[in-house]
């Protein structure tokens, strides 16, 4: 009898576990690398014609030393950005961040529309539409390369301010 209760809490304990560990698998859409964690990663759907993409994510290290994304390649596009935002006189203008986004230790960027950094992919080979994966590359300079996919959302549920509130709580929901 006792024996039978055991094997009945061990079984149900695999199965918990069994659980948790496909959870993050289907819906967190993370991953890690190393120290770095690397949390949903998404592109903003296009209109046939236009060239270039938005795409964002979020990179936190959790290590001691700094690390640097200095590459994004994807067969979706001809290349990839990282892009920045700032101020030229009165007008907001994004350029190329030279040699790539450093993430110091302790550290957590979370790239959105609308401020700060961003991913472009630039050349697209067809135009991106919600429920598209695109599968990409990102290069660190010291952790190496790791295989991403950008779930491709529709613009306007991923556009800034509160819509913006909304995916965070769509991340703290994760
Ligand atoms: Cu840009």
């Amino acid at each position: 009898m006792k024996l039978h209760h055991f094997f009945q809490r061990a079984a149900g304990a695999a199965l918990a576990t069994a659980l948790l560990a496909a959870a993050p698998l289907s819906q967190a859409h993370e991953y890690k690398l190393g120290q770095l964690e690397i949390g949903h990663p998404y592109a903003r759907a296009t209109v046939p014609g236009q060239p270039a993409a938005g795409a964002y994510l979020s990179i936190e290290n959790k290590g001691a030393t700094a690390d640097r994304l200095v590459g994004v390649s994807s067969p979706a596009a001809k290349s990839g950005e990282i892009h920045t935002m700032a101020m030229e006189g009165n007008v907001m203008k994004m350029r190329e961040v030279d040699g790539g986004l450093e993430v110091k230790p302790g550290q957590k960027i979370a790239m959105q529309p609308g401020n700060g950094y961003h991913i472009m992919l630039m050349g697209l080979s067809k135009p991106l539409q919600a429920g598209d994966k695109v599968p990409a590359t990102l290069t660190f300079e010291k952790a190496g390369k790791v295989e991403v996919t950008f779930n491709v959302e529709d613009g306007k549920a991923a556009a800034a301010g509160k819509d913006g509130m909304k995916d965070m709580k769509e991340h703290m929901h994760h």
